[in-house]
């Protein structure tokens, strides 16, 4: 199958006045958007915390200069974009042009995971709902395609979307991304599950961190059931573990990332205010969206402990060492509204695994262990 050069693919995009990108990285784009970081100034890519921001960045955009935007997800994030595609850039509102590109994650007939399924069966139908015009990138007519599609929100002063199919783009090699923090998110995780212990509730992000709990519990023959995966709904991990918190007394930790922590941010201190004082918060912060390619987020340029305390934790503290994890997990789990940040580089196996349980049966498992605890 050919493919589109990402190099071509932005270039053309530049010639069609499309000069601002903004949205949330996919895996299926990860080369594409390895070329929009490269070859972009950094003001013109924003790596939004949740798509629907990004839509709203193209709006402003639009509005001061006239220019397109082009914001890019993956279908995971269609549904952040619902409400301010229908109720703000929807041309019966303040009729808004913009280009959205969207990887097309579980594409029927394309083998994928659980959490892509109805997502890929769904995602035309869902555009044809939102009443945005769609073209699936062609690499033998994509130029031409793009071309319609910047005529087309053109002359409807509306967004038009481009669904990229697994394989679309060739490689783009990403910049290097050096760090000196010691380790990495999955030793991080080993400690993290060998000081909480087989008995601790975990609600891990969506991404590698679930994929390595996931391993780590198979590896220590602990079994599954006393770990929700979050294998979708990235950003709600940290809700999920608060509701599962008011249904039981015992000590439930989200294990967030810096990504899923930013997409729904204002949970946070809804959180801290709120959660039963069986409510632990640990993130692993890399900095980075390391699970879709490893592109920047703005973890490491603000004060996550300060952020935390902010919204309410009482007691918060930063790691960086192996040596430290174990202590720092210990007082996490005695204290009450406590939170844990460890920092880690980026980085994780080539042969990392899946969870080979399904979702369905992942919630099933961890139901009977909480009616167990209450009978
Ligand atoms: C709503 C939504 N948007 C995008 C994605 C694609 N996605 C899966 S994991 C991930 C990155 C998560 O970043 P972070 O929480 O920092 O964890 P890391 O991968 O760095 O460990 C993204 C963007 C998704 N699953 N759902």
């Amino acid at each position: 199958m050919s493919t589109i050069d990402p190099v071509a693919f932005h270039t053309r995009l530049g010639e069609q006045g499309i000069d601002l990108f903004a949205g949330v990285p996919d895996s299926l784009l990860q080369d594409l958007c390895a070329c929009i970081e490269d070859r972009s100034p950094r003001e013109k890519n924003l790596i939004t915390a949740n798509e629907g921001n990004a839509v709203g960045v193209a709006c402003g955009y639009h509005i001061a200069t006239g220019n397109y935007a082009a914001v890019y997800l993956q279908n995971s994030g269609l549904g952040n974009t619902v409400n301010p595609l229908l109720s703000l850039a929807h041309p019966e509102v303040y009729s808004v042009p913009m280009l959205l590109i969207i990887g097309w994650r579980g594409e029927p007939g394309v083998k994928d995971e659980p959490q892509h399924v109805a997502q890929g069966r769904l995602t035309l139908p869902t555009l044809d709902t939102l009443e945005v015009p769609y073209q699936v990138l062609d690499p033998e007519q994509w130029e031409a395609q793009v071309d319609h599609a910047v005529e087309q929100l053109r002359s409807a002063d509306a967004p038009v979307a481009l669904i990229v199919r697994k394989g679309t783009f060739s490689k783009y090699a990403a910049a290097e991304r050096p760090s000196d923090l010691p380790l990495n998110r999955e030793a991080a995780l080993e400690a993290v599950i060998e000081a909480i212990g087989p008995e601790a509730f975990v609600v891990s992000t969506t991404g590698k961190t679930s994929r390595e709990v996931f391993e780590i519990r198979e590896r220590r023959g602990e079994g599954h059931a006393h770990d929700f995966l979050t294998v979708g709904g990235m950003g709600h991990a940290a809700s999920i573990a608060a509701g599962v918190c008011l249904g039981t007394d015992q000590t439930v930790y989200c294990i967030d990332g810096d990504g899923g922590f930013l997409m729904h941010l204002g949970s946070i201190p809804v959180i801290a205010q709120r959660a039963r004082e069986n409510f632990r918060y640990l993130m692993i912060n890399n900095g980075a969206h390391e699970s879709v390619g490893g592109q920047p987020t703005v973890a490491f340029d603000i004060d996550t402990a300060g952020l935390l305390t902010a919204a309410g934790f009482e007691q918060v503290e930063v790691v960086r060492d192996a040596e430290q994890v174990p202590a720092a997990v210990e007082r996490l789990a005695r204290t009450p509204k406590a939170a844990l940040v460890i920092e880690v580089a980026q980085g994780s196996r080539p042969d990392l695994g899946r969870p080979t349980i399904a979702p369905s049966a992942n919630k099933t498992d961890m139901m009977a262990e909480f009616e167990a605890a209450r009978r």
